[in-house]
């Protein structure tokens, strides 16, 4: 274990890995906002765009967005750990090999094969296209998905292996001893020892679940005669779907943890309340799924009614690891140093915060009768996803390129900045009134009466890709000059 004040200074062992990673995940970022632009533009009446195609895009955008959330908060992850415990250089190649094959193949599935069955891969859609895909693209789909679980599960093995190792076992690395009051704060390992160790733990187990789903789902392509029970996939798969994209906010949050203390100059230390939150973290993220099961009737009603009550609940630990934290320490320390990285990952802090409301309004039982598969649905995770984990991917970016003038907030930055706040919100909003106006999700067609609301989200989107892309040109010029990170 290194000390953790002399660690904070040196640069990631593997920045330079690192910091090619994120120039290929801003990259995709930026192709995967433009799809999403062409989808909403197409909802509204404002091109022309084959129905197959925007199921096409729709899969390669949910998926290519999900995909590089994880990515981008296991770099993140990687970087910071790299920190504290030696990690072996290898395994971050290994799996940004492994990741870069499963990409290939999910998009040859889509764009040579066809596919068009969502990024939640819902059994028995792969199988059933109706003529619109065949087996072996549902299959490479399915592969690429393996590739993909495989990398992070490797990565998860030699992060959480070095953890146990330098933090005496996994409850030390959670801080357990704090916990039970009986370690003091000075002994406790630091806030991104502590959120690694519970996605590590967290993420393992939903690849894992994802891993055995996938699998039966691929024999289940080429021998119908297997047969899989649709319930179960499709637990298995929600269950998988959820912790993946919150792991990958969960891992982000890493980078606020982190590199706000340089902006205070005062230590960021793990307390009692945050140990106990990230506990329960652990545990609720994985409980609360069912929320995405409460109009399957056939459920058991407690696991339903253990779906919204945990709702309500996970949203307490959500806040006390993000805003509630975060205020506390600011707090504490004398200072903030604004620039572009630490406004995108305060940012990124209160739009998770914020995003997490319309969140917890769905898993009510009551409210998902009306608004279930409504665009509500991508009206709060586009806020926490736009606005939370990218914002926090983008503003650990910049503060790789390192030197201050690269990160002022004033001119340029303040332009990319402002473009992307105001169109991030005004893109999620607009999914937000189309969802309380029970506008479908995952309509490649419009009714008349919507196509307002689509045109002027395409208005907003358009902002959000003008700034997104500012900053990935900012991070492009800056990378030259970030030998220190
Ligand atoms: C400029 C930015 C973005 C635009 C214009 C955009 C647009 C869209 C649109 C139009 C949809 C389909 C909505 C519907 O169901 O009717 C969608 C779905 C989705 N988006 Fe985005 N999006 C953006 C950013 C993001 C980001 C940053 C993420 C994640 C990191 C993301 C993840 C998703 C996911 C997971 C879906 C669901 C796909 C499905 O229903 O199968 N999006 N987006
Ligand atoms: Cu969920």
């Amino acid at each position: 274990m290194m000390d953790n004040n002399s660690a904070q200074r040196l640069p990631g062992p593997q920045a330079g890995a690192v910091k090619f990673t994120m120039l290929l995940a801003g990259v995709v970022l930026l192709l995967m906002m433009v799809f999403g632009f062409v989808m909403r533009a197409a909802q509204g009446n404002l091109i022309d765009l084959d129905p197959a195609m925007f199921y096409q895009l729709l899969t390669a955008h949910g998926a290519g967005m999900v995909g590089t959330a994880g990515l981008t908060g296991a770099a993140i992850l990687w970087y910071f750990m790299g920190r504290y415990v030696p990690l072996a250089r290898g395994v971050f190649w290994a799996f940004l090999g492994l990741f870069l094959l499963g990409v290939v193949l999910i998009l040859g599935a889509i764009f040579i094969g066809g596919y068009g069955g969502a990024w939640t891969f819902l059994f028995p859609l792969p199988a059933n296209s109706g003529g619109v895909w065949g087996t072996d693209a549902a299959a490479a789909f399915l592969l690429g998905y393996v590739a993909i679980g495989v990398a992070f599960l490797l990565l998860y093995l030699e992060v959480g292996r070095k953890l146990i190792a330098c933090y005496g076992g996994i409850g030390g690395a959670l801080a357990w001893p704090l916990v039970m009051g009986k370690g003091t704060a000075e002994d406790a390992p630091p806030p991104a020892v502590v959120a690694a160790m519970a996605t590590t733990i967290f993420n393992t187990i939903g690849t894992v679940v994802g891993a055995a789903v996938l699998a039966s789902s691929l024999v289940n392509l080429y021998f119908p005669e297997f047969k899989v029970d649709a319930l179960l996939a499709k637990n298995m798969i929600y269950f998988f779907g959820h912790v993946f994209i919150n792991a990958s906010i969960y891992m982000a949050v890493i980078a606020v943890y982190e590199i706000i203390p340089e902006y205070t100059g005062t230590p960021w230390k793990t307390s009692r309340v945050f140990a106990v939150a990230w506990s329960l973290v652990l545990l609720f993220v994985m409980a609360v799924y069912p929320h995405h099961l409460l109009q399957d009737t056939v459920m058991p009603a407690w696991s339903l009614a253990m779906g919204q009550i945990v709702s309500y609940l996970s949203g307490i630990p959500l806040l006390a690891v993000t805003a509630f934290s975060l205020i506390v320490y600011l707090r504490k320390a004398n200072a903030m140093r604004w620039d572009l990285a630490s406004a995108l990952l305060v940012l990124g802090v209160a739009g998770w915060s914020v995003g997490s409301v319309p969140a917890i309004i769905d898993g009510m039982i009551s409210v998902n009768k009306v608004m279930h598969n409504t665009q509500w649905v991508p009206g709060h995770f586009h806020i926490y996803l736009i606005l939370g984990e990218v914002a926090m991917a983008f503003g650990f970016m910049m503060w790789l390129i390192g030197k201050p003038e690269h990160k002022a907030v004033g001119g340029f930055n303040w332009a990319a900045f402002s473009a992307y706040v105001l169109g991030g919100t005004g893109f999620t909003l607009m999914f937000l009134v189309s969802g309380a106006l029970s506008v479908p999700r995952r309509w490649a067609v419009h009714a008349p009466e919507w196509v307002l609301q689509s045109q002027i989200a395409t208005g907003f989107a358009l902002l959000v890709i003008v700034g997104a892309a500012m900053f990935v040109l900012r991070y492009l010029l800056g990378l030259k000059h970030s030998a220190g990170r």
